[in-house]
């Protein structure tokens, strides 16, 4: 089949590895739905996707992954550059000419008897100054339906890349045996190359994602003056009609999709106001020609979490898997061909299959104790498909961001908001995060670790440079900057229960953000930064979630000597880190320690 593009670069990457993996067959992704339709056929064929009930969900479609791939594998994960140092003490590193020695004759023939298919992609709109292209090669269809929701396919990606430019990140991927012994993930930054291979999983094998739009990028964002990080972005529309614009990064499944749709309280849609979603995922953030710092979602769908989203808790999310969307990991419902997680309703299907591939009793394999769907089992979506979709979604120049928030899972120390005092000091606030772990990732679930700006998986190289890259940022766009904020909804009370409603009611939170963004607010000082009073947290209708004024004043509250913990943690953390900290984050660790005396 013919290529899509002249570009000679392009051309003899693809033949190099055609050579290495020797396909039956190679196809090239034209990203017309035709030749989509034909792949889904296939795909269907051979058991790989199921068709769901084309009435109450057309377009949609089931797969499961094997057994022991379900989620990312941090621990092979690798960034491959020349010098170790360059990776930093956060990344697994390897030599990159020992790791192509190791993984080329892993390569070798993996594709026998298998189709090649090349899939053209963009990051970003395709048009936007903002924008990259990627090329995937995989003998995965279901990666090629993925990529197809997740990011811009076919014979237009190359238009942003012409015909002679080498700009364009190469990612070879194969299923071979899904081994998980030889299973690799790994970037090869100073090539713009990746390389994955014995993994069918999302964040293992949708190139463009994390290991394109983070990993790689993140190096692109440092070399050339902009961002990539691990962020939502949404407005928020005011009364008056005014959209402002924030990001948010908080680990994954730490709710950036629930934030990014989120439909604020009756006092507030009452009033006017609304939340419209850019991206859930992933932000690029590049200074504007206004001195503003403005962002694009690279992606074209969402990849989200299943377990958990409902009508009540994420109704856009919901609404957003209704049509034209892979289910992955899920449970299904054999009686009408519908899918089913925990969280959904109370209702699981009776003649159910659950993630695995069992037929069972839905309720009664609840019943003992076992979930139906995998907890980080997936819908890969359409963005287009979102009722609250941003106008400004393919907007080629981004939009402009008003405030930045971190946030994380902690049952205790971090309080419900908190502003920095300045940008450097905001940096200062991304780096000491702190989350418990989440099933998105391979390994035990719940344990607090230190998830600098969320991007202590996704940094594509020493964590200690990306702090100072955010220092240099802030330089550039001097009082331009968004100011930058920290939220925890997870707080617990005694029973381990969350004190904070969240979803929706996180509305509420924002709504002191943006007002503050603007110097509309009033702040307390404290020893980590400016909070709200506590009656400037709007909490009107909240009285059935037990939220009071006192409620609210112990959420916010800063305990010193939990911080006093928390900053010796974050010193051994930084010592890691050796002469590639920035001194001003040892100023800034010094500062806080000396506010907390
Ligand atoms: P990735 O796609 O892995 O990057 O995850 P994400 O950050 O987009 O997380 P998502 O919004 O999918 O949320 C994951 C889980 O967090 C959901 O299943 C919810 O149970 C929970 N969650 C999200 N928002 C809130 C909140 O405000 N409060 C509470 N208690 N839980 C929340
Ligand atoms: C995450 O884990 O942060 C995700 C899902 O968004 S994955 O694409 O698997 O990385
Ligand atoms: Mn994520």
């Amino acid at each position: 089949m013919a290529e899509l593009t002249k570009n000679p670069n392009v051309i003899k990457w693809v033949e190099e590895m055609q050579a290495l993996t020797k396909p039956d067959e190679v196809v090239w992704i034209d990203g017309s739905e035709e030749q989509l339709d034909a792949l889904r056929k296939t795909s269907m064929d051979n058991g790989e996707i199921i068709a769901l009930n084309q009435e109450k969900l057309p377009g949609c479609y089931y797969h499961q992954t094997a057994v022991n791939d379900v989620a990312r594998v941090e621990d092979r994960t690798f960034i491959c550059c020349k010098n170790k140092e360059d990776a930093g003490p956060t990344n697994n590193w390897c030599d990159p000419q020992e790791m192509y020695d190791k993984l080329t004759p892993m390569f070798d023939g993996v594709m026998k008897g298998r189709t090649m298919y090349v899939i053209p992609y963009s990051m970003g709109p395709i048009g936007s100054d903002l924008a990259k292209v990627g090329v995937e090669l995989t003998d995965s269809i279901y990666v090629v339906l993925n990529m197809d929701i997740m990011t811009r396919i076919g014979a237009d990606a190359f238009k942003n890349l012409g015909d002679v430019s080498n700009d364009f990140v190469r990612g070879l991927h194969s299923k071979a045996d899904i081994d998980a012994e030889k299973r690799y993930i790994v970037h090869f930054p100073e090539d713009n190359t990746i390389w994955s291979i014995n993994s069918g999983y999302g964040g293992n094998v949708l190139l463009g994602k994390k290991c394109f739009a983070l990993r790689i990028a993140s190096f692109q964002g440092k070399n050339e003056g902009w961002m990539a990080e691990h962020m939502l972005i949404l407005g928020i529309q005011k009364p008056d009609g005014e959209i402002k614009y924030v990001t948010a990064a908080f680990p994954s499944a730490c709710g950036k999709t629930n934030l990014a749709m989120l439909i604020p309280p009756e006092g507030y849609t009452s009033k006017g106001y609304k939340v419209w979603t850019v991206g859930d995922d992933i932000a690029w953030l590049k200074q504007g020609k206004d001195g503003r710092l403005y962002a694009i979602n690279p992606e074209n769908g969402f990849f989200g979490v299943a377990p958990g989203t409902n009508a009540k808790s994420n109704f856009n999310a919901l609404e957003s898997t209704r049509k034209n969307t892979i289910f992955t990991n899920v449970a299904l419902n054999n009686d009408d061909m519908t899918v089913w997680w925990e969280g959904l309703d109370k209702n699981p299907p009776e003649n159910a299959t659950e993630w695995k591939g069992a037929k069972v009793n839905g309720k009664e394999y609840r019943d003992a104790g076992n979930n139906l769907a995998h907890p980080n089992s997936r819908f890969t979506a359409p963005a287009r498909n979102c009722p609250c979709i941003s106008t400004e979604f393919d907007n080629p120049e981004g939009v402009p961001i008003s405030a930045m928030i971190f946030g994380g899972r902690r049952a205790k120390t971090a309080p419900l908001v908190y502003q920095a005092f300045d940008w450097n000091h905001g940096v200062f606030v991304g780096s000491i995060m702190a989350s418990e772990t989440t099933a998105a990732a391979a390994g035990a679930v719940g344990q607090v670790r230190r998830d600098p700006m969320a991007m202590l998986p996704f940094c594509g190289y020493n964590m200690g440079d990306y702090w100072a890259h955010w220092i240099e940022m802030g330089k550039v766009l001097g009082d331009k900057a968004p100011k930058i904020f920290n939220v925890n909804w997870f707080r617990t009370n005694e029973e381990g229960k969350f004190i904070w409603p969240g979803f929706g009611d996180n509305m509420r939170v924002l709504d002191w953000i943006i007002e503050r963004a603007e110097d509309n607010a009033d702040a307390v000082e404290t020893a980590i930064g400016f909070e709200p009073k506590p009656e400037d947290i709007n909490i009107d209708g909240l009285e059935a979630s037990g939220i009071t004024l006192d409620v609210v004043k112990d959420l916010l509250n800063v305990d010193k000597n939990l911080w006093k913990e928390d900053a010796a943690n974050v010193k051994e953390f930084y010592a890691k880190f050796g002469d590639r900290l920035p001194q001003i984050m040892k100023d800034q660790l010094a500062a806080l320690e000396e506010r907390l005396q």
